[in-house]
């Protein structure tokens, strides 16, 4: 295993992509709010369904000059969902082939995740905030490993009577009851908020519903449901701001705002299709790899109104060396798959859990290869033909090592300069802020 360790840390000093100068450090010594958006896909952005904005609060974020956003950002989960999410941002390595990581290896498995990285490099607090049972995607055990100082799961709040979903405390409420706790951990704190309310089947009680919001009437009550949730949900966001610059921890902070994944399994797709200008009858797997895209913003206040909207393509393993660097804290020394988004070294081939990838001229899915301008199987040149080669080699490369490093935990061995092992032992959650 010292060798498989070796071929791995070989393969991530390779593609190892170098900060750009410009953006390193710009969100130094900033509190960090990380955002869930639960099932949130990139084509809800911007969208206008009777002449409504689905989402006009993330809209006004997404477009604002704090906001650095991404519109060629993917998703990477498999089995796991949520937990593959958490797992891919927090270590920039993959989930599994099969299964969730957190509830199979998640337990045992040795970590260097960014709850301990910002803590010992930075001197960082580190909280999650999900309604959630604690023992849901053995998250408990899980975040423990991770380095989480606190972990406010449903044990905290009221989730009584009508204020919980299938999967927790309904997001305006996590929102409004997390700012006791928040207020009170020490800064500069990472808190991660995990929502729930915008999750399959997307109902939403009636007492919950925005009157003036008009959803659609595709017959498919998924499709039909799941804007009235996501328009609940960007509510919640708009709520959550005005609280943060109430408090004056706004201004204080980086917020990092993600999809976690489709909220719209291609089955139903063809329903979404008439919903986005599309026609159902020539809907094809291209069609389907497009609505993989999710939301990815650093919102970062007073920082010079440099913001904009990168067309770069990356996915959610890419997140956490992005991240590090805005913080001004080198990445190089952790084992991490993805690259920094900023950076000029990036690699834009996006590797899907299931060895489909994009890239930011063709899509391959099962094999075949779509030209994404047409969205037709491209022709290609003998030199397309060998880029495309190569590219396939690297995405069943680094998802092999990457299934090797956790399945055979060989980050027990690894040992980055000053990163002091994470002992699960030294975390109890029950003896939180309360
Ligand atoms: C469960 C919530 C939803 O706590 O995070 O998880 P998902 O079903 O999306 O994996
Ligand atoms: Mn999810």
């Amino acid at each position: 295993t010292k060798s498989e360790l070796d071929k791995v840390k070989k393969f991530t000093d390779k593609h190892y992509a170098k900060p750009d100068p410009q953006m390193y450090g710009i969100a130094k010594g900033r509190n960090v709010i990380i955002i869930h958006l639960e099932s949130f896909q990139q084509f809800l952005v911007d969208k206008k369904i009777n002449d409504q904005e689905v989402t006009p609060f993330l809209n006004s974020l997404y477009h604002s000059k704090d906001t650095y956003a991404f519109d060629n950002f993917f998703h990477q989960v498999g089995q796991g969902k949520t937990s593959d999410a958490e797992n891919m941002l927090e270590t920039s390595t993959f989930g599994l082939p099969q299964g969730s990581l957190f509830a199979t290896l998640g337990s045992d498995n040795t970590f260097q995740a960014a709850p301990a990285i910002l803590n010992q490099r930075a001197g960082y607090t580190s909280a999650v905030f999900h309604g959630n049972v604690a023992s849901f995607w053995n998250r408990n055990n899980v975040y423990k490993n991770l380095g989480y100082q606190y972990f406010f799961d449903a044990s905290y709040y009221d989730t009584s009577g009508d204020k919980a979903t299938g999967y927790g405390l309904k997001d305006k409420l996590l929102f409004k009851d997390s700012v006791k706790y928040l207020q009170n951990l020490q800064q500069p704190f990472y808190a991660k908020f995990i929502t729930v309310t915008n999750h399959f089947p997307y109902d939403l009680d009636d007492e919950d519903k925005d009157p003036n919001f008009q959803t659609t009437n595709t017959g498919d009550s998924n499709v039909d449901n799941y804007f009235v949730t996501a328009h609940y949900l960007d509510q919640s966001l708009a709520e959550f701001f005005n609280y943060l610059k109430k408090t004056g921890v706004y201004d204080h902070s980086i917020i990092m705002i993600y999809g976690d994944h489709y909220g719209i399994s291609n089955s139903e797709n063809p329903s979404l299709a008439s919903v986005l200008g599309k026609n159902a009858d020539n809907w094809t797997d291209f069609d389907n790899a497009q609505l993989q895209r999710v939301p990815l913003m650093f919102v970062i206040p007073n920082s010079g109104g440099h913001g904009y909207i990168s067309h770069t393509y990356g996915g959610e393993v890419d997140v956490l060396p992005t991240l590090l660097h805005l913080l001004g804290i080198s990445s190089k020394r952790y084992i991490q798959f993805g690259t920094d988004l900023f950076s000029k070294e990036h690699s834009q081939t996006v590797a899907f859990r299931n060895r489909d990838f994009v890239t930011p001229r063709f899509t391959s899915i099962n094999g075949k290869i779509y030209n994404n301008r047409t969205g037709k199987e491209a022709k290609l040149t003998k030199k397309q033909q060998k880029q495309l080669e190569r590219a396939r080699e690297l995405v069943n490369l680094e998802l092999s090592l990457s299934d090797s490093l956790n399945e055979k935990n060989l980050l027990r061995f690894y040992h980055p300069k000053g990163f002091k092992t994470v002992n699960p032992a030294d975390y109890n959650y029950s003896n939180g802020l309360k």
